[in-house]
């Protein structure tokens, strides 16, 4: 199969074939994980968009099912779009959708399971009360979707916030419910930024203060903060703030929503329209992202898919209680075969990339570890504010400095045509040092009609003290890669003509001036996952 179509992903979630985008109501429920998403059952590009169902009970392998929700009424027959599910009491689970009508309205809706007792939930049934919501007022009809996952106050009352936008304003609507299914907007909403356009998918949801643990969205107690995430210029960013009950107010704590490449997101590469759950099995929460794809139209049809999701990730809060970490879940571990190890090498500087040997490394998962010492002769800049994305595409993986860049190549052809270089660099500013971590991909193809961007973020750590780390998820066509043990993510789509299947390699390497030492690097081949449909 990868012989004919290289770009199809071994573990990272898409269907047999044809379109997906949004990740859809994500839960886990009765001892299995639901994920529905964005899906065009007929082809390769948008359309007909149906909540596609998929079920597992590791998070790694799946089971498609028929489509939960299809475009069949007429307040949802342009479109079954994004939502939430939230489990009601009973427990019982609901979907919350917003469907897009003849005339493009966009409308909120209600589905619940026909079978409580069936463990796959199977068959939905759209509400018979539909549309639960519609544009009224200062609400713009084209500009009202993807409900959240509603979550209980003291009051005993469900809420949900709803994306729009507001005076121009993106905004996460808030509403109020009894029951679930009749709901009343809020005379003010959850949040808004007069920054931004639209907001879409909004998610809000409490993160714990003294743990990694997750909490569920209605937990009521001490030692949380809240994270409220909002779609908007193609990328998630997010804000953590304080939350009140009482009142609904939420206060932002960092840096407030805007559009900024210095501004906190979930990922700093090609990752949109997220969405997370409560995993009460593993009390941890878990985020999906849609990753879209860096190719044509015409490579769609030719390839017959669009999309994948991207690996499940673990989210918590950091210590710093200034930023979010993610991580890919554990049962990743689940895939892991052979295994190639590395330690204590020193990487000159300016010297050739050194090749990891005896792996297959169109489908691995590697962990490397760099360590810097003395940092006084690191490139100096005048400023300890400055656009990451902006200095990665000025400098990248073939501009040398003092220290970096320094990293992988992966998905490397053997003579180095084509490699997509995930690396850091350290500078020193005025009053701290920068860690720098980007993701090149302007080498990625010989081809040149696919998306070649390069992506940059700052690790939150201190080089002098800490080693300098990197993970990276590389499957054929993507490589998600997390830096600072998850402090960043950077997820890359690529199209390699010549690195493909067994023709691609992983190097290490150093491009800097200054010596780094790799600590250890531990890499694996990855097993294939089972995507098998039971319709
Ligand atoms: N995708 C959905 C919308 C959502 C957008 C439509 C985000 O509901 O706002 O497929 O990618």
């Amino acid at each position: 199969q990868h012989h004919l179509q290289p770009y199809r992903t071994g573990f990272h979630f898409q269907p047999l074939k044809n379109w997906i985008n949004d990740p859809n109501g994500p839960m886990y429920f009765n001892g299995v994980y639901h994920l529905f998403y964005q899906y065009n059952p007929y082809g390769p590009l948008w359309g007909n968009i149906s909540w596609g169902h998929s079920i597992s009970h590791d998070l790694v392998n799946w089971f498609i099912l028929e489509p939960a929700l299809s475009p069949k009424e007429t307040y949802d027959i342009e479109g079954c779009l994004s939502g939430s599910t939230t489990i009601l009491d009973g427990p019982k689970p609901i979907i919350l959708y917003t469907g897009q009508d003849s005339d493009k309205n966009q409308l909120q809706n209600l589905a619940f399971p026909k079978n409580l007792s069936d463990p796959l939930l199977k068959d939905w049934i759209k509400w018979d009360g539909n549309p639960i919501l519609t544009a009224v007022n200062d609400i713009n009809s084209s500009q009202f979707r993807d409900p959240s996952t509603a979550w209980m106050g003291p009051d005993g009352k469900w809420r949900m916030v709803i994306g729009s936008e507001i005076n121009g304003h993106g905004t996460a609507l808030l509403y109020y419910s009894s029951n679930g299914f009749n709901w009343t907007r809020s005379d003010k909403p959850l949040h808004f930024s007069s920054e931004t356009g639209m907001w879409e998918c909004p998610d809000f949801y409490p993160v714990s203060s003294v743990g990694k643990n997750g909490i569920d969205v209605s937990f009521q107690g001490n030692n949380t903060v809240h994270v409220l995430k909002a779609s908007y210029n193609g990328h998630e960013y997010y804000v953590i703030g304080s939350y009140d009950p009482q009142t609904d107010q939420f206060l932002a704590v960092t840096q407030d929503f805007r559009v900024s490449n210095m501004q906190l997101r979930y990922d700093y590469g090609r990752f949109y329209a997220s969405k997370s759950f409560y995993d009460s099995a593993k009390q941890r929460r878990v985020l999906w992202g849609w990753v879209d794809e860096g190719d044509s139209e015409l490579d769609a049809i030719k390839k017959g898919w669009s999309g994948l999701q991207s690996f499940p990730r673990s989210v918590w809060l950091s210590d710093t209680h200034k930023q979010l970490v993610q991580w890919p879940v554990e049962e990743i571990e689940k895939l892991r075969a052979k295994q190639v190890n590395m330690k204590n090498i020193e990487l000159k500087g300016e010297t050739s990339p050194l090749k990891v040997p005896g792996l297959r490394a169109s489908q691995a998962d590697i962990e490397v570890f760099f360590s810097v010492t003395n940092l006084s002769d690191a490139e100096q800049i005048d400023s300890d504010v400055f656009d990451p994305q902006l200095l990665c595409e000025q400098k990248n993986a073939s501009s040398s400095g003092s220290f970096g860049p320094f990293g992988i190549l992966v998905l490397a052809s053997k003579n180095l045509t084509e490699y997509t270089a995930v690396f850091f660099r350290v500078f020193k500013g005025p009053n701290k040092f920068h860690v720098l971590m980007c993701s090149d991909q302007s080498r990625s193809s010989v081809a040149e009609k696919v998306d070649k961007s390069i992506y940059g973020t700052f690790l939150d750590l201190d080089p002098l003290h800490e080693k300098i780390s990197l993970r990276s998820l590389i499957d054929h066509s993507i490589v998600e890669s997390f830096g600072g043990e998850g402090l960043a993510c950077i997820t890359a789509r690529v199209y390699p003509k010549i690195a493909i299947n067994k023709h691609a390699k992983l190097y290490v390497f150093n491009n800097g001036t200054k010596n780094v030492t790799l600590s250890s690097l531990n890499a694996w081949n990855m097993n294939k996952t089972r995507i098998v449909p039971i319709g």
